[in-house]
């Protein structure tokens, strides 16, 4: 008998048909029917597949009893709690490396969009205000300080992006790493304080919680810009918003948000700021290479074979 699986999150269309070939596929209940699935259907849901923003809260995995596998379709785990999944003995898996360019060229896309003020040139000629005299001066986006906070796969590939740009690449990570000619800071805002770009490309964990704070942008200073493609929890949102609306930090590129999809008014009012809807690996072809990921772990897992991106 196929397995039952608790579908959380959308797949591309044609693998969400591919798993209902291979599985039963439940969708979450709609209001008024949760009873019904409480007692008829969660007992047997034996997978789930969900979003790395949208994981799974422990109040759900407390009505799946007969839970084996949690896959991800993204790369980060910060919804899933590991250590319930490692106590309860259900696994869990993600799509690491096959979103890895995407999200460094959103990273840099952001990074040059903001230097370049693309988004309001784009509106200037749209509203035919380039008749009426030029553009204002942006800024340089090569040649610059670029600090990147976080150096995983990530990281490194948006530093390998920005070494085609000149300039000097820093980083911050807990420990340093041996084998990239980079500089190394032990701080963020050190790392801040050595940037006129700081790329926030980290893990999200309790541990780095509005990492980026009042201190961090007030070492970033008036010139420098801030780029997230991580989580928005990594930066304290209300501190951003005071250093943008005060000019204490020239502008932020930012694909990730403390309460996504809900963008404070504050940040979508401003003008030195690149406004993104969480699109880090939002492209056909990588969205289609994490639900292959996605399918692969799931016909793994129920195979008894090893899985092929495990996380727990
Ligand atoms: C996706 C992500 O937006 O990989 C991640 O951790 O946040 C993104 O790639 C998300 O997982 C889509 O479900």
């Amino acid at each position: 008998m196929p397995a039952d699986i608790l579908l959380l999150s959308t797949l591309l269309p044609a693998q969400e048909r591919a798993l209902e070939e291979r599985f039963t596929v439940h969708r979450p209940a709609a209001n008024g029917e949760k009873a019904a699935f409480q007692r008829d259907v969660a007992p047997r849901i034996r997978g789930v597949v969900t979003g790395g923003s949208t994981g799974i809260g422990n109040d759900l995995v407390a009505q799946l009893p007969a839970l084996e596998i949690v896959a991800i379709n993204g790369v980060g785990f910060d919804k899933v709690d590991l250590d319930l999944a490692r106590a309860r003995g259900y696994r869990v898996t993600n799509t690491p490396d096959v979103l890895t360019d995407d999200v460094a060229d959103l990273a840099v896309a952001l990074m040059l969009m903001l230097s370049r003020r693309l988004v309001s040139a784009d509106r200037f000629v749209r509203a035919g205000r380039w008749l009426n005299g030029e553009f204002p001066l942006a800024t340089r986006a090569s040649g610059r300080r670029y600090g990147i906070l976080g150096l995983g796969r990530i990281g490194r590939a948006i530093a390998a992006r920005l070494e085609g740009f000149g300039g000097e690449i820093a980083y911050c990570t807990r420990t340093p790493v041996s084998d990239v000619p980079y500089a190394y800071h032990a701080t963020v805002t050190e790392l801040a304080a050595a940037s006129d770009v700081l790329i926030v490309a980290a893990n999200a964990s309790p541990s780095t919680r509005h990492i980026v704070d009042t201190a961090v942008l007030d070492a970033l200073g008036p010139t420098g810009a801030l780029v997230n493609i991580a989580r928005g929890s990594l930066v304290d949102e209300h501190a951003l918003i005071d250093a943008l609306i005060e000019g204490r930090i020239a502008g932020a590129g930012l694909d990730v948000f403390e309460a996504e999809p809900k963008v404070p008014q504050a940040l979508i009012n401003l003008s030195n700021v690149v406004l993104a809807p969480h699109v880090g690996s939002a492209t056909a072809e990588t969205r289609g290479a994490m639900g292959d990921l996605v399918l692969a772990n799931l016909d793994a897992h129920f195979a008894g074979k090893p899985l092929p991106t495990p996380v727990v």
